[in-house]
């Protein structure tokens, strides 16, 4: 975290533990872009971020020229782009564009679905036994598409092809999740590829960098820089 920042950085409203705020703060590292990141409580966000936030969600990218980014995919292709993509993440998207979005629709979609009525199941539920069934129902549907990926990964080192990429690194905060909502479940599970590829992802240095703890964010405070 750097103090001393040049004028006019892009700025990123985020929320440390959020998995879409994690992957776009991944990309934004990869890229080398500096940005000043303002970290938000869901619960209490300022008044400038609804200000300037449609969807109300993070991440939210700001840029210099006042432009908007609201989606994590958006900020995610953006600084992959804006920077030439030095650790070539969008190799996948590269060789195939539709099967990479549809990968991306299907880990924001059903996966994401079924991660939160398994991690949430109370809110989707009314009772005891409604909440048990909903949380057993959305774990096996999500670990099904956990055994295709651990299929991929017994085929190449990793879901972006011979070195991780875009794919990886915008499902791995959802995965990491899903295992948080059990942890002693999830690693007694049969996925021998999968379990060393998210290992090695938060025993990362890269991961360390992106989830560095920021204070909120208030109006006049010193700018911080990812
Ligand atoms: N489609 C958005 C979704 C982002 C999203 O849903 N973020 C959650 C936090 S993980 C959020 O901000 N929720 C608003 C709230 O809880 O008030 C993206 O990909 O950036």
């Amino acid at each position: 975290m750097k103090e001393d920042l040049p004028e006019n950085l892009p700025v990123l409203w985020s929320f440390r533990r959020c998995p879409y705020a994690m992957r776009a703060r991944l990309a934004l590292c990869s890229a080398g872009i500096e940005v000043e990141v303002r970290e938000i409580l869901l619960r209490a966000k300022p008044s400038d971020f609804l200000d300037i936030s449609k969807t109300q969600t993070v991440p939210v990218l700001v840029l210099a020229d006042g432009e908007v980014i609201e989606e994590s995919r958006d900020i995610m292709f953006w600084a992959l782009n804006r920077s030439g993509d030095p650790e070539n993440w969008l190799a996948p998207y590269h060789a195939d564009k539709a099967a990479t979005l549809a990968f991306l629709d299907r880990l924001d979609g059903p996966f994401k679905t079924d991660l939160d009525r398994y991690k949430y199941a109370a809110r989707f539920a009314a009772t005891k036994q409604g909440i048990a069934e909903t949380q057993m129902t959305h774990r096996t549907k999500g670990a099904a598409f956990l055994c295709e990926l651990n299929d991929i990964l017994a085929q190449q080192p990793s879901l972006s092809g011979a070195k991780m990429g875009l794919l990886d690194f915008a499902s791995l905060p959802f995965i990491r999740q899903f295992r948080l909502a059990d942890m002693h479940w999830f690693d007694s599970q049969d996925w021998p590829h999968l379990h060393p590829w998210l290992s090695h992802f938060l025993v990362s240095d890269r991961f360390a960098r992106i989830m560095e703890k920021y204070p909120p964010w208030q109006a006049g405070q010193p700018a911080l820089q990812l």
